[in-house]
């Protein structure tokens, strides 16, 4: 299979997981795992064909990590990036001093009103690595990078999550712990 078709099915994977579980009738329980069975009987009935072996290797290669198999192999879900309602059971972690927010210049005015906010996803999604970044905030137009005192955050009493693949997870980010890079 090629790489368009794995990625193809990787983002229909997101959607399901993360967003719109309803449209193929599955059900994610209280921590966003889904029964393989069933997920792939009902993307079969959506005319999304995945056999057992393909969603192992999305799991494995996917780039960011995207999703996870449980232990006993049943079950899967989405690391992270979820509008639906889950708790993925995250413990609080200490972030490094910074943390990197790629987004595109258009959204700097009101950012810098408002402050970072979560809009249509549980948290803020934050990155260690600069170039991730750029990434993606190039998705939304001209890539801008903010840098968040995250450790500033901490002492000010905002919790850090880190989910499986790495995304750093906080609710908001006020004006005051962000900084414009470039
Ligand atoms: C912006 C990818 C105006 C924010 C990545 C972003 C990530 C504001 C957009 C994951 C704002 C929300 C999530 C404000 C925030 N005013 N714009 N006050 N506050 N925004 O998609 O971080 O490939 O919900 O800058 O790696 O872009 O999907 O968040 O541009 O982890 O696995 O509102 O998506 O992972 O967009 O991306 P999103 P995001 P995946």
């Amino acid at each position: 299979m090629s790489t368009p078709e794995l990625t193809q099915i990787s983002k229909f994977l997101s959607l399901v997981l993360r967003h719109n579980p309803q449209r193929i009738g599955i059900e994610l329980d209280a921590a966003g795992w889904t029964d393989i069975e069933a997920l792939l009987a009902k993307a079969g009935q959506a005319g999304k064909p995945i056999t057992r072996e393909l969603l192992e290797k999305i799991v494995a290669e996917s780039d960011k990590q995207r999703f996870a198999i449980s232990d006993d192999g049943s079950r899967v879900r989405a690391n992270q990036g979820h509008s639906v309602e889950v708790d993925l059971e995250l413990p609080v972690v200490a972030p490094p001093e910074l943390l990197y927010h790629g987004t595109a210049d258009r959204f700097l005015p009101s950012i810098l009103r408002t402050g970072l906010e979560r809009r249509n996803r549980h948290h803020v999604h934050l990155t260690a690595n600069r170039a991730t970044a750029i990434d993606v905030g190039s998705r939304y137009g001209r890539p801008v990078v903010l840098s968040v005192a995250a450790r500033r955050m901490v002492e000010a009493g905002h919790e850090f999550r880190c989910s499986a693949n790495g995304v750093w997870l906080v609710e908001a980010v006020a004006v005051e712990f962000i900084e414009v890079q470039s």
